[in-house]
């Protein structure tokens, strides 16, 4: 069933307690200022926006299955969990709301990780994410003045905040989210 962008931000609101729904509304702002700054499609990122942490708040149980179910990378189940609800969330999207563009797809679905050769609007919602007004962890406020400038070299601060924070709590990290953060570097040498 084809939704309105008004049914779709109802359905997104019912699935998040209301902190999530705050920090959703500020990365659709923010991907929108982003794309118009940067020259990426404003409604293809007001939609992934919108749409980007749609089961984050699903039974951890339940997200797994939709990984394991349908195909999605099986690698994601031997790290964190917090993985998991960008890749289901895509996988949502287009089952639930017909949403069939895969520039939409692949924002939603690589928000979390990253990816090689990220797309404009890959970096617009990625970045929107890390730098949203409602986000406050060390060194959100440089990441917000480097996106005046430039994505990637914001993105990277941004990478380099949460392998920081990985490392510092001993845990793992997705070799893919390694590989986005030396790619970028690679872009911006
Ligand atoms: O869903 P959000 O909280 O808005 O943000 P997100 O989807 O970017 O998730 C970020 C969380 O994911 C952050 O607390 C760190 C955690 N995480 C765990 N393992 C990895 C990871 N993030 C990345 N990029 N790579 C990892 O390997
Ligand atoms: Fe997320
Ligand atoms: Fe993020
Ligand atoms: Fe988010």
């Amino acid at each position: 069933m084809n939704r309105s962008r008004e049914q779709i931000m109802e359905k997104v609101k019912e699935q998040m307690p209301e902190k999530r729904w705050l920090h959703t509304l500020g990365v659709m702002e923010t991907s929108v200022r982003l794309a118009e700054r940067y020259c990426a499609d404003p409604v293809k990122a007001d939609l992934a926006a919108i749409l980007h942490d749609y089961c984050k708040y699903w039974p951890i149980q339940e997200q797994a299955n939709i990984i394991k179910e349908n195909g999605l990378p099986q690698d994601l189940l031997d790290y964190d969990k917090e993985l998991w609800h960008s890749h289901a969330g895509a996988f949502i999207a287009q089952k639930e709301f017909d949403i069939h563009d895969e520039e939409i797809l692949d924002a939603i679905r690589y928000h979390t990780s990253g990816r090689e050769s990220m797309t404009l609007l890959d970096k617009v919602v990625c970045l929107a994410d890390y730098m949203e007004p409602g986000r406050d962890f060390p060194g959100v406020h440089n990441i917000r003045e480097i996106a005046e400038h430039s994505l990637e070299k914001a993105l990277i601060a941004g990478f380099d905040s949460t392998i920081g924070f990985l490392l510092s709590k001993g845990k793992r990290i997705y070799p893919l989210t390694v590989l986005t953060r030396n790619d970028l570097l690679m872009q911006v040498s």
